[in-house]
C-alpha cells in the first residue's frame, strides 16, 4: 500500500495530512498521488493553492516537455480539483476559494483544450451540451465538450444554467441526435428529468439520444429519469457518445 512519504510533493502531502479525514479518501488520494509523475503533482499543488499562473506555466512545460495532455488533465488538474472539493464539502474554504482554483483550473485547461479537442477527423455527429437550468458548474462539462471534439464530435455549447426551453430550441436549430446534460447539485439533477420530461412534450424525445453525467448522478439515477446513457467522466462521455450513436444507427 502506498504511504504518504511516496508523495514527492510536500504540499500534497500536507494538503491531505491536514484536511483528508475520511480513511478511504486519505487512502485514495495517497494511491492517486504517489503513483504520479512529481511534475503532475506540481500542477495539482498549484490548482489547490488557486495559484493560476504557476498552473499555466506548469502546464505549457509540461506541455512543452512532451507529457500528454490527458494526463496533465487526469493527474494534474482534475485529481487536484478533488482535494478542492473535499476541502470546501468539509468547510475548509469557501466559494471564493474554490472560484480561484477553478480559475486556476481553466488556466491550465486552455493550454490542452486545443490538443484535446483537435480532431482532423471527419465529423462523427452533433452533440448538444449543457449544464441545466438553476446549475452553474461548468468544468467538467468542459472537459467532455473537449474530449467531444478530440473524437470527432460537433458539439454545440449551451453553457451554464439551461434551460428547457433552451435545450429545446438549440435541438430544433441544429437536429443534433445526441444531448448531453451536466449537473453537480443534488438540487439541480431533478431537473434533467424534467428537460427529458420537455422532450417527450415537444415530440423530440424520439429523435435524440440524452445523456446525463456530473459527480451526483448515477446510473441508477439515470435510469429513473429516462436518459439514455449516463457517463462518469470526460472519457466515458466520448465512449457514450459513440455508442449512442451506434444505437440510433
Ligand atoms: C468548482 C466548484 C464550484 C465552483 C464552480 C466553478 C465552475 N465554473 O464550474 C463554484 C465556486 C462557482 C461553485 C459554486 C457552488 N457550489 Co460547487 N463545487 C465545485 C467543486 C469543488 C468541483 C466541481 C468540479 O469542477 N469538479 C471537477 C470536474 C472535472 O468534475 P465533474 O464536474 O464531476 O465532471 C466530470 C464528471 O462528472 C463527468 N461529467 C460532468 N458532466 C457530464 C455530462 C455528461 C453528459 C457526461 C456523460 C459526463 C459528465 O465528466 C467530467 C470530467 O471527468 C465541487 C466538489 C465536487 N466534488 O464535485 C463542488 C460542489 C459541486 N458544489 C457544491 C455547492 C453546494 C455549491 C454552491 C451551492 C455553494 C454556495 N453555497 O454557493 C454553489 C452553487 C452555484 C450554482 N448555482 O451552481 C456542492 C454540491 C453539494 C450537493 N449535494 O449538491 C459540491 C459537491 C461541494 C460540496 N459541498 O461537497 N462550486
Amino acid at each position: 500500500m502506498a504511504e504518504l512519504s511516496d508523495i514527492a510533493n510536500a504540499v500534497i502531502r500536507d494538503e491531505i495530512e491536514e484536511f483528508l479525514e475520511r480513511p478511504d479518501e486519505i487512502e485514495r488520494n495517497v494511491a492517486l498521488f504517489a503513483r504520479m509523475r512529481p511534475e503532475m503533482q506540481d500542477i495539482a499543488a498549484a490548482l489547490i493553492e488557486g495559484d493560476n499562473h504557476t498552473v499555466d506555466a506548469l502546464t505549457v512545460k509540461a506541455l512543452e516537455e512532451g507529457t500528454e495532455a490527458l494526463e496533465i488533465m487526469d493527474d494534474g488538474l482534475i485529481a487536484g480539483m478533488g482535494i478542492v472539493g473535499i476541502k470546501f464539502r468539509e468547510n475548509f474554504i469557501f466559494v471564493p476559494e474554490v472560484l480561484a482554483c477553478a480559475r486556476a483550473m481553466k488556466a491550465g485547461m486552455a493550454h490542452i483544450e486545443p490538443i484535446l479537442s483537435a480532431s482532423g477527423v471527419e465529423p462523427i455527429g452533433t452533440v448538444i451540451m449543457g449544464t441545466v437550468k438553476g446549475d452553474l458548474h461548468d468544468i467538467g462539462k468542459n472537459l467532455c465538450i473537449m474530449m467531444l471534439g478530440g473524437a470527432g464530435f460537433d458539439v454545440v455549447d449551451l453553457g451554464v444554467d439551461t434551460s428547457e426551453d433552451e435545450f429545446i430550441a438549440a435541438l430544433e436549430e441544429h437536429g443534433a441526435p445526441i444531448m448531453g446534460m451536466s449537473a453537480l447539485l443534488t438540487t439541480t439533477m431533478p431537473n434533467m428529468g424534467k428537460t427529458i420530461e420537455a422532450l417527450i412534450d415537444a415530440d423530440l424525445r424520439d429523435d435524440v439520444m440524452v445523456m446525463v453525467g456530473g459527480a451526483p448522478v448515477t446510473q441508477e439515477f439515470a435510469d429513473d429519469m429516462g436518459a439514455d446513457g449516463y457517463g462518469k467522466d470526460a472519457l466515458s462521455c466520448v465512449a457514450l457518445a459513440k455508442k449512442l450513436m451506434e444505437e440510433r444507427g
